[in-house]
């Protein structure tokens, strides 16, 4: 749990309620008032009316409609990781919180907090226990549904446990692994009116790493020191849990200590710039060949806030990064025992947060300075400069734009002071592959795990609106476009100046390179043949009122994106791909990951896999 999110916890207990005769709903936007929350994404309906009438009462919190429920939670989800403050998101019963799912999804896969208010019918229309499906009109069990996916789901049918049951999310949202948490108000009880300070109150009890530093830790250092004694190849591997521990300073520090080279998962692309002489890229099933085989050739990794998931790792775990000793240290002890009796071998778990630990390791001096074979760092910087995302063949493609091409323009031209967020897909993996980290880049943000179509637009609102001095680029593919396209409108009626560069290759291009691995290239409901319809973007874009810029090929690339940067309000760019390009090169299923296809030749893998003894099973 970080120093911020624990002074939103420590917040809400300071909040002090009124000793007059108030209206529940007053109350809610009085609470999220004090605790300073300044914007709510909002889609009416007949259950939710008196908390918006409240909120919007309220001269500090701006109440933000957008067209869909699942933009409201995708836009609260953005603006909490770009604010690192609550994300609210607001809708009525039965469709309006159905709705609300996907972006609920992508907030508790990737650990953000956000606070969902649904409003629920009358509590005495309410089925409880009945065998009735429903009995108020658009009940919905909406605490089932949300249950799996928040880190609590409650139903307020008594206007007492209103205070209670805010305290316990906000604490819910932040404490430990931090996660979204929905509240179901029925309409009677925004209604009520009470006396707030005789309300009961919820107070938590502070998430500790008591049982890491007291009972284990000198057992912790012998191991670390048996570890990392024989290493000459280490590398450090950071992920989100190093921002949402608020370990990024310590990190920083913790690598210019060891002079150890990091790596950055896809969730922590943004905390350090690309330059720095020991980054040493990224790996997984969709990275580049680079930082592939910079893992897969390492004895010694360190994996700090990230929780390997299977994008990362590849699907044949026994393959990853097998001649490496591994440390691994994560706030949630389920990702840490997962890995008991798994094909993935740890050789030391900490359940631990993240600034603690990194803090625990500099001031105890757990790990020293490593012997680090000279060829290590020269290795890396081989890899990179060999393996670079745009080649040549790319910058002179002949029809329409090449991705890769785009990206590199994109690093040259990008205005200071961005966040790019990256939809799903191919555009997604390109974004990745393809961006370089510098001091003009503020953040990279996707729904990194549940990775849904459609979130980039949304979300590019959010973030827009949770940092309005900045650039917002948002990439996103036609198909994803598509999803949540209505946000066209909020986005003219706000005035959001968001750059968003639609990357067209007509089609869904990376199911496309999934059917032809195992389908012969039937390319059923992901193209144009396939039955998926190609529509004229500008047209769209017209409709609503968004103006656009269309770059046919490489050549008009940099002029055209320059101008398109340039321009003062909400600009669609237009990006015409060839039909289904694809991401390059490709990993397939069962394959380690530093095997990507095309396969390199016999003597450029033995080159890049030089630090791996022959025998190994990476070898094989
Ligand atoms: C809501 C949702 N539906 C389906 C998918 C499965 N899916 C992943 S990527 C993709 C195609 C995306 O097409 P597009 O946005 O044009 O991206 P491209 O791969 O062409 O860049 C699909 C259908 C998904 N991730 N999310
Ligand atoms: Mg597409």
């Amino acid at each position: 749990m970080s120093t911020e999110t624990n002074e939103l916890i420590l917040k809400s207990q300071y909040y002090k309620p009124a000793s007059t005769l108030t209206k529940v709903s007053d109350l809610i936007a009085d609470y999220l008032s004090f605790l300073g929350v300044s914007d709510a994404f909002v889609l009416t309906g007949g259950c939710v009316v008196h908390i918006l009438d409240s909120l919007d009462k309220k001269l500090d919190i701006n109440v933000i409609p957008v067209q869909h429920e699942q933009s409201a939670s995708m836009a609260a989800d953005s603006y909490s990781r770009v604010k690192k403050h609550l994300g609210l998101a607001i809708a009525t019963s039965g469709p309006g919180a159905t709705n609300l799912l996907t972006g609920v999804c992508c907030s508790y896969y990737d650990s953000v907090p956000t606070l969902i208010l649904t409003g629920q019918v009358d509590s005495d229309q309410l089925r409880r226990n009945s065998n009735s499906r429903q009995i108020g009109f658009q009940e919905t069990d909406v605490v089932s549904i949300f249950s799996s996916v928040t880190k609590s789901a409650v139903l307020v049918d008594d206007p007492k446990l209103i205070l209670f049951e805010l305290d316990k999310a906000i604490w819910n949202c932040f404490s430990g692994r931090m996660g979204p948490c929905l509240i179901d108000i029925c309409d009677d009880v925004q209604r009520a009116e009470l006396i707030p300070d005789t309300l009961k109150r919820f107070r938590g009890k502070p998430v500790s790493n008591i049982e890491f530093a007291e009972k284990k830790s000198s057992s912790i250092i012998e191991k670390f020191h048996e570890l990392t004694r024989l290493s000459s190849r280490p590398l450090l591997v950071f992920g989100a849990g190093v921002r949402n521990g608020n370990a990024i300073n310590a990190a920083s520090e913790l690598i210019q200590e060891l002079n150890v080279p990091f790596m950055l998962t896809w969730g922590a692309f943004d905390l350090f710039s690309h330059s720095h002489p020991l980054f040493a890229g990224n790996f997984g099933v969709t990275a580049g060949r680079a930082g592939n085989f910079i893992v897969q050739n390492a004895d010694l990794i360190i994996f700090i806030g990230t929780r390997l998931d299977t994008h990362e790792i590849g699907n044949n775990r026994k393959l990853f990064a097998p001649d490496a000793r591994k440390i691994f240290i994560d706030i949630d002890p389920s990702e840490v025992e997962k890995f008991n009796n798994s094909d993935l071998f740890i050789d030391l778990p900490i359940i631990a947060d993240s600034k603690y630990f990194i803090e625990w390791v500099r001031s105890n001096k757990v790990l020293q300075r490593m012997n680090i074979e000279p060829g290590w760092l020269l290795f890396i910087k081989e890899a990179i400069s060999t393996f670079t995302p745009c080649s040549e063949i790319d910058r002179q493609q002949p029809i329409q734009v090449n991705p890769y091409f785009f990206m590199e323009i994109l690093n040259e031209l990008i205005h200071p002071n961005t966040i790019i967020i990256t939809d799903c897909g191919s555009n997604l993996i390109w974004t990745m592959q393809g961006i370089k980290v510098g001091p003009k880049i503020k953040r990279i943000i996707s729904a990194w795990n549940h990775s849904p179509m459609g979130y980039a637009l949304p979300a590019a609102i959010g973030a827009l609106v949770a940092a309005p001095d900045s650039n917002v680029v948002c990439i996103t593919g036609d198909g994803g476009f598509q999803i949540n396209v209505q946000e066209a409108a909020t986005i003219e009626r706000m005035g959001l100046p968001l750059k968003i560069f639609i990357l067209n290759n007509h089609g869904h291009g990376i199911i496309q390179g999934t059917q032809d691995q195992w389908l012969n290239g039937n390319h059923v409901a992901s193209n144009f043949a396939g039955g998926l319809p190609d529509p004229d973007y500008k047209e769209i874009c017209k409709a609503y009122g968004i103006p656009t810029v269309e770059i046919s090929n490489n050549s008009e690339l940099k002029e055209k994106m320059s101008m398109a940067l340039n321009r003062q309000g909400a600009t669609a760019i237009i990006v015409d791909m060839k039909n289904g390009s694809q991401i390059y090169p490709k990993l397939l299923a069962g394959r380690p990951i530093h095997e990507p296809s095309p396969l390199l030749s016999k003597i450029e893998l033995k080159k890049f896999m030089r630090f791996i003894p022959e025998n190994s099973d990476l070898r094989k």
